[in-house]
């Protein structure tokens, strides 16, 4: 699948430090990424409806974040996302609004891709929809089939036999990604998409890999599988596998996917290469943003969209600057205010980085850099700009490389573009 223009990205002078990032599953801070060569990055995409909601654009400059810093660092990036171009909840919205699934979400890809370019997010090389990889999923069911590591389930109510699930008990791994206890995994298997009351499953938390065929749904050929469709973590966990190989370095997304999806992601690929296993050195995820106190989210439909605040004349760089402004692990809210502020910083940055001179900017962008590689503090690298832009204010100084140092700083590593 197409994915979006790659931004201009300006280079700076020297090189970023080794980037430390948070891990949800040591839960403490580690390096990421090799010391030279390339850093590999899985991000799971959206479901395309409802797109492109702050919480979204949150997650994706979260990540663009890491891209940019290990790339500063002076590597090359790999970065693989996927579409989940077919699932429940798509296909529920589809027949609630009368629209054909594959239509909504083109859709819905299209303003998703529109929103990213105007954000300055850089694309992943492969951006793949489930559509595209069906074949590549059920040749991972079959081959966790072939290795004893899934099993088949009788039909319940009328619903016919053959659905494939995913024996967690399989994996000795399994629970360390989350390091949750067995209370909250079945909460919040409920909630996310799992069905621990189904009939017929050896544990309730396994994971469904295979849908066989229902009248009126979607299905493909599955060979062994019969035809339906693939569930949902294993999509991410075959797309990653084909196209980055394992370990990868970062596995990422909101802090909503932790469990079930990431952990059951991760313990899959245990099973599909023992010999590879862990899944990723770090599992990556990102703060909730919420509206009006409660998570954003197309379920309960409070939300904000980036294409609409473009429309309505909010520069991108000012949404992206009102993002940046925020810890990307933090759990915070869209309000009239976070956006005024950001208009009133991007407002003060671009008078200070248009002036003809200024103060010294070299140590600015060590700083920036520094707080970047600590878990990407983006807070603490904005509040160096703002610093260097009040002394730039206050007192013009005399070097004229200054601002253009700046802009560009400012550009590269935090993805503000400065006009
Ligand atoms: N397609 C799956 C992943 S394979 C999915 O979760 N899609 S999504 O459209 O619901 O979300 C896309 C990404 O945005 C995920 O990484 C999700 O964790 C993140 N996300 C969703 N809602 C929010 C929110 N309110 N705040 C921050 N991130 C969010
Ligand atoms: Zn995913």
């Amino acid at each position: 699948m197409r994915s979006w223009p790659v931004p201009e990205v300006p280079t700076l002078p020297g090189r970023g430090p080794r980037v430390l990032l948070h891990d949800t599953s040591s839960g403490g801070l580690v390096p990421v990424g090799p010391e030279s060569g390339t850093a590999t990055l899985y991000v799971c995409g959206i479901t395309p409806y409802d797109a492109t909601h702050l919480g979204h654009a949150n997650t994706y400059v979260a990540f663009d974040l890491l891209g940019r810093a290990w790339r500063d660092a002076g590597l090359q990036v790999r970065y693989v996302q996927n579409v989940t171009d077919v699932d429940d909840p798509l296909l529920e919205r589809a027949e609630a609004t009368g629209v054909d699934w594959r239509d909504l979400a083109l859709s819905q890809i299209e303003l998703f891709r529109g929103d990213m370019t105007a954000l300055s997010v850089v694309p992943p090389q492969e951006y793949l929809g489930v559509v595209e990889a069906v074949d590549l999923v059920s040749a991972a069911v079959r081959d966790l089939l072939a290795a004893g590591a899934a099993y088949r389930v009788a039909g319940v109510d009328g619903g016919p036999d053959g659905d494939v699930y995913f024996p967690v008990d399989s994996d000795v791994a399994f629970g360390t990604v989350g390091g949750y206890d067995l209370e909250t995994m079945l909460e919040l298997s409920a909630e996310r998409g799992g069905d621990p009351r189904r009939p017929g499953k050896r544990n309730a938390l396994d994971p469904l890999l295979w849908r066989v065929e229902r009248p009126g749904e979607p299905a493909w050929d599955g060979g062994v599988l019969g035809r339906g469709r693939p569930g949902w973590h294993i999509e991410c966990t075959a797309i990653a596998l084909q196209h980055l190989g394992m370990p990868i370095d970062v596995q990422g997304g909101g802090s909503d996917l932790v469990f079930p999806h990431h952990e059951m992601g991760a313990a899959h690929a245990h099973l599909l290469r023992p010999e590879s296993r862990p899944f990723a050195r770090a599992y990556a995820h990102s703060g909730m943003v919420a509206l009006d106190g409660e998570k954003m989210s197309k379920s309960k439909g409070n939300l904000v969209l980036v294409s609409k605040l473009v429309a309505a004349g909010v520069p991108a760089a000012v949404v992206r600057l009102a993002i940046v402004a925020h810890h990307w692990r933090a759990e915070w809210e869209w309000t009239d205010e976070v956006l005024a502020e950001a208009q009133a910083r991007y407002a003060r940055w671009n008078s200070a980085v248009s002036a003809a001179s200024g103060p010294a900017a070299e140590e600015l962008l060590a700083t920036v850099r520094a707080r970047l590689a600590d878990d990407l503090d983006a807070p603490g690298a904005v509040a160096a700009v703002d610093a260097w832009v009040e002394a730039a204010t206050a007192e013009p100084g005399d070097d004229a490389e200054a601002p253009d140092l700046v802009r560009r700083t400012v550009s590269a590593l935090l993805g503000v573009v400065l006009p």
